[in-house]
């Protein structure tokens, strides 16, 4: 296994409100999502996350809680993917708009679920309950999921 299927995400949450990106290219296009991407070769996962949230947010972070961890396989791809999810309700600077993604602020009562992936339906109350997770996502395509598991762990 390569540095190729492991990925981060990042949501910063505080008290009243969740920071989410329309990503405007590539994987998950037209989505409301965290801040995430790759992990870089000689990165550490935390550091792959901190980076990707600067990139596409402009936003900087002194620490990162890991709070999950799923995997995503598709039917026909041999390899899931790996997403490593990390929160923050404490960020330094203001989300600014990258090639990447479109940030912007949604009260906790009003995520907007239906122009998101379809798991994180599943996951977000947990996160939002500031439980530790784990899960695994079977999908047909994008919008399909076949089957899956999730429970909430002690440790990550
Ligand atoms: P690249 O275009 O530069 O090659 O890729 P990248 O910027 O490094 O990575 P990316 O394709 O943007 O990474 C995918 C992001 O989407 C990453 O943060 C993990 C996240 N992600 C999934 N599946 C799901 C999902 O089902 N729900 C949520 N909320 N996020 C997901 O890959």
């Amino acid at each position: 296994m390569g540095a190729s299927n492991i990925y981060t995400l990042v949501l910063v949450v505080q008290p009243q409100r969740v920071l989410l990106g329309m990503k405007k290219r590539g994987f998950g296009a037209g989505r409301w999502n965290g801040f995430g991407g790759k992990v870089q070769e000689g990165e550490t996962i935390e550091d792959g996350a901190k980076r990707e949230l600067q990139e596409e947010s402009d936003l900087t972070v002194d620490t990162l809680q890991k709070v999950g961890h799923i995997t995503f396989e598709f039917v026909g791809v041999p390899e899931p993917m790996q997403v490593h999810i990390f929160h923050t309700d404490s960020v330094q600077g203001t989300p600014r708009e990258s090639d990447e993604m479109r940030p912007q602020w949604f009260l906790l009562d009003q995520i907007p679920f239906s122009d998101m992936w379809p798991d994180d339906s599943y996951w977000f109350p947990l996160l939002l309950q500031k439980k530790k997770f784990r899960g695994h996502f079977k999908f047909q395509d994008q919008d399909t999921i076949l089957d899956y598991s999730l429970h909430e762990v002690d440790d990550i």
